[in-house]
């Protein structure tokens, strides 16, 4: 099941055509992502998005940062590009007159905060401001259209980056579909969101791409399309656009024409 995924050949086999970079709010060029496990930061709590918080980098995975909030637990952790508007160096909140807060579900006593930000504070390694990119402007107008191929977010999932298709289009919210998984977790988002990217966009900084699934047939943005009732079914019920079901192995080279295998994680 590590077969690489290409999309190249992808793209090819569906049929369908890349959405542009210039319909993301991402850099052309991924910023650079310079830092280290542990370093400190201050972040938005993303459970309650008015505090900042103390968080700690605990992983790195391309132009993201794996992110656990101080005095909380280690089943909250979230992602966050470098480049995002949710982090920021420590002492940006105190200059801007603003003070830190404990995060949602801090493991201890409330009255025990202060202390233990000082604690936490006193000797640690924050991130230096450099290492922290400014956030690109939002495209224009919307101009991500149905059938369109991304890579997108797993909302459930959100450690996950994966081929994804525009399911559908309405002013400025856009429906990812992710290819081969039957809707499950498909979402609405505004089209300038972080959490969608041009094609390619792993591939440049690193971060791993999930191959599609294989549950379903590919979403093809061509106009063409068979519909035996059989076929029907199968296609992926929330996906408004024409569905081909994979094709069966061509020839001998067994795998090559159907999406690389998946993991179940
Ligand atoms: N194996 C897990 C993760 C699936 C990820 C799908 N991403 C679009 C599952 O089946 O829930």
């Amino acid at each position: 099941n590590k077969e690489h995924f290409n999309w190249d050949s992808y793209l090819r086999e569906t049929e369908s055509l890349a959405a542009p970079s210039q319909c993301f709010r991402q850099s052309k060029i991924p910023p650079t992502n310079e830092f280290k496990i542990g370093m400190k930061l201050e972040a938005r709590d993303p459970r309650n998005v008015t505090s900042v918080c103390i968080a700690t980098v605990i992983g790195i995975t391309g132009a993201r940062l794996r992110l656990r909030l101080d005095g909380s637990d280690n089943k909250n952790d979230f992602w966050r590009l470098v480049d995002s508007s949710d982090i920021q160096p420590i002492g940006t909140c105190e200059k801007k007159g603003g003070m830190l807060q404990p995060p949602l579900g801090f493991q201890m006593n409330a009255s025990s905060w202060p202390m233990f930000l000082l604690r936490t504070l006193n000797g640690a390694e924050m991130a230096p401001a450099t290492f922290f990119k400014k956030e690109p402007p939002k495209p224009a107008p919307n101009l991500l259209k149905i059938g369109m191929k991304l890579e997108a977010i797993d909302k459930k999932n959100p450690y996950l980056i994966c081929p994804a298709t525009v399911g559908d289009v309405k002013g400025d919210e856009v429906f990812i579909t992710f290819d081969g998984w039957r809707g499950a977790f498909d979402y609405w988002c505004k089209y300038d969101s972080r959490d969608i990217f041009p094609v390619g966009w792993c591939g440049l900084t690193g971060d791993a791409l999930q191959p599609p699934g294989n549950n379903v047939s590919i979403t093809k943005s061509s106009a063409k399309t068979q519909s035996s009732p059989s076929k029907v079914t199968r296609r992926s019920m929330q996906s408004p656009q024409k569905t081909v079901p994979i094709p069966a192995q061509r020839g001998k080279k067994p795998g090559r024409a159907k999406p690389p295998g998946q993991t179940s994680v």
